[in-house]
């Protein structure tokens, strides 16, 4: 029962003010930092894996795709050219001799603007200059700072030769770096890991055996011990089904499934990409396809013990996917992935997860690539949310029940580490 005084004290602090109640959203969602639970970027440690600076930005497969709306130049030319040349060439195409409108190109003003370097520079000298300058930790420890991102989990896919290299060179230290062990290649391309695999001395055979998949779980289980990873994570195209008679599904229950259970892991879930749409784009190259949500509705209902994390490419799916996460309190839908993560659809598939599951999602993910895109990303995202929220609370407050900054800290911060770590076990303290 909580006394007199103090709820006195919780009455002066109620947020009975629309634009209080929006300064104040605001201003904790941009104070709270966000856990980043699906990203490609890695620490120095890794190399050449390591991207930062303005090439890295500018050649970012987003802005190639966008580039070739804009000019006639071959898709051959540009893959002739070096890294640099092609950065110059995004440069002149899509912010001089255009206006940098789409989302992506915006994200590379915003990283310039928060550098204080010109977004209108007529070619990329001075930011080239100024990233070559930067001392790669130190940069990383501000970037990280800037986006206000306290950790983030890598996408870890261990038949990448550099990565294992890096892996079990034991210099991964990097404790705001988190592994997830992606399964990509496993599920969607086993004829070519089962070689891999029996040229690593591993008994597997391209048909799948009980001693095929008792390999392939002492394969991952080397490298769980290795990476300790927060999850197990797998990209499946719009067409993916479940159950299945593919061996696709072999390996999924009787591999995936069972190591999840046995190491205690989640498994995230990214579904409904098309690889390769267009070759000639090579990574910008993939498209988007309306999925089977009930797909993840049965992996739930045949596995109550497991916990599921899932993010779906189509919009056409975003609803599907609340409605689905009502029913089932293993399935933790997670951000706006690629193609979603714009502001229209932001705001959108966030007001319908808010309206439909509280509190009780992950808002946002960056899938940045570049060390810098965390600070656009997350700026933009926070906007979008502060937002949305605001709007929500707002609705709450009309509706007769006002917050106060301490229950709006608790949802922001429930919603952008707390939700993720209680799923992946990862303690609140860490
Ligand atoms: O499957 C994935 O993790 C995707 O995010 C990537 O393949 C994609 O290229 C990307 O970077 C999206 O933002
Ligand atoms: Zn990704």
């Amino acid at each position: 029962m909580i006394s007199l005084v103090e709820n006195q004290a919780v009455q002066a602090e109620l947020l009975t003010d629309a634009v209080k109640l929006r300064q104040q959203v605001e201003l904790i969602v941009n104070a709270t930092p966000a856990l980043d639970l699906h990203t490609h970027v890695f620490p120095p440690e890794f190399g050449s894996l390591y991207l930062s600076g303005i090439d890295d930005l500018v050649t970012y497969h987003y802005l190639i795709a966008e580039t070739f709306r804009s000019t006639d130049l071959t898709h051959a030319t540009f893959w002739r050219m070096t890294k640099a040349e092609r950065a110059d060439f995004i440069w002149q195409t899509l912010f001089v001799e255009n206006t940098p409108l789409s989302e992506a190109a915006r994200g590379i003003v915003t990283v310039l603007t928060a550098f204080n370097l010109d977004p209108r520079a007529p070619n990329l000298n001075e930011a080239r200059a100024f990233f070559k300058a930067q001392k790669p930790r130190e940069h990383l420890d501000r970037v990280l700072e800037m986006a206000g991102v306290s950790e983030v989990v890598m996408t870890n896919d261990p038949f990448n030769e550099q990565e294992a290299q890096t892996w079990q060179s034991g210099s991964v230290t990097n404790g705001r770096f988190q592994a997830s062990l992606r399964l990509d290649s496993l599920l969607n391309d086993w004829e070519t890991v089962a070689e891999t695999l029996s040229r690593q001395g591993f008994q597997v055979e391209s048909e799948i055996s009980d001693q095929t998949t008792t390999e392939v779980r002492r394969y991952l289980d080397k490298w769980i011990l290795l990476m300790r990873p927060v999850y197990l994570a797998v990209s499946l195209p719009a067409e993916f089904k479940y159950p299945d008679t593919d061996k696709c599904d072999r390996l999924l229950h009787e591999v995936i499934l069972p190591t999840a259970r046995e190491h205690g892991l989640a498994l995230g879930l990214m579904i409904g990409v098309r690889r390769g749409v267009n070759p000639a784009l090579r990574s910008a190259g993939d498209g988007v396809g309306k999925a089977d949500v009930t797909v993840v509705e049965r992996l739930c209902v045949e596995n109550p013990d497991l916990r599921f994390l899932a993010t779906f490419l189509s919009r056409e799916n975003q609803y599907e996917l609340c409605v689905a996460a009502r029913k089932f309190n293993n399935l933790m839908p997670f951000g706006c992935w690629w193609f979603l993560n714009n502001p229209s659809i932001v705001s959108e598939i966030t007001q319908e997860r808010l309206e439909l599951l509280g509190p009780s999602f992950v808002p946002q993910h960056s899938d940045a690539r570049v060390v810098e895109q965390l600070i656009y990303k997350w700026q933009h995202s926070r906007v979008l949310i502060a937002e949305t929220l605001s709007e929500t609370y707002r609705r709450l407050l009309e509706s007769g029940r006002a917050v106060t900054p301490k229950e709006i800290a608790r949802d922001v911060a429930r919603m952008f580490s707390g939700n993720f770590r209680d799923w992946v076990g990862l303690s609140r303290g860490a």
